[in-house]
């Protein structure tokens, strides 16, 4: 069976989804922030991250966008992605890695300015830039949704439409601003909200309505 290490609001609430979708047994394991910063989950998660997969063989799996793209590459008849081998899920491991490596990251930045930067006004002048990066790199989302959505990958609703999810609760300065300014991105948060196998865990997450995650 496969364990998922899950913190409410944190990068596991995408994997989360992805595994209530695929309807696939697995065992959750709640963590708090301070469990996840005790040394000893690095034994586990090398830079001490959620989310991590544990594979029914016990090896543990990191980077949320790799856990997604094995989970629905593993159970491929549930139809959550394109199945390997078509050029739809070279588009689909492709929006699922540009958003990982440019948005999380940079997301990642503004709330932990420190990574890059001393002093308080060095802090500030980092998280105010990352803010910035994220909402271009959102407006770039927003633009190729407005041309070839409605979805990640068109018509087809994928896992890549849960991770804009999950990066879109984190939008600053609020996710209300974000989405009433990217109404594209809006539409495709709607739609995860909409899905009957996710209700369970979104209203675990606390995140079924707007502003879940703080603002
Ligand atoms: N590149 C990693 C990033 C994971 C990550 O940044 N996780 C954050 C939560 S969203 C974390 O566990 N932070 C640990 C902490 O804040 O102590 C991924 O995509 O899985």
């Amino acid at each position: 069976m496969y364990k998922l290490y899950n913190v409410k609001t944190w990068g596991s609430l995408a994997p989360h989804c992805v595994l209530e979708e695929l309807g696939v047994p697995y065992q959750n394991i709640w963590m708090t922030g301070e469990q996840v910063r005790d040394p000893k989950f690095k034994e586990i998660s090398p830079l001490g991250f959620v989310p991590v997969l544990g594979l029914p063989d016990g090896r543990p799996i990191v980077e949320s966008a790799a856990i997604i793209a094995f989970l629905t590459d593993a159970h491929t008849d549930k139809k959550l992605a394109p199945a390997p081998g078509e050029a739809d899920h070279a588009e689909y491991l492709s929006a699922l890695a540009f958003m990982s490596v440019n948005l999380y990251q940079m997301i990642s930045i503004f709330y932990a300015p420190g990574l890059l930067a001393d002093t308080d006004a060095e802090k500030a002048t980092v998280a105010r830039r990352a803010a910035e990066n994220a909402n271009a790199l959102f407006d770039m989302i927003e633009t190729r949704l407005g041309k070839e959505g409605p979805f990640m990958l068109g018509d087809r609703f994928s896992a890549a439409d849960i991770y804009l999810f999950m990066l879109s609760l984190w939008a600053r300065p609020s996710e209300a601003a974000h989405l009433s300014r990217c109404p594209h991105i809006a539409k495709v948060s709607a739609a995860v909200r909409a899905r009957p196998k996710l209700k369970a865990a979104l209203d675990a997450h606390g995140v079924m309505e707007l502003g879940g995650y703080g603002a």
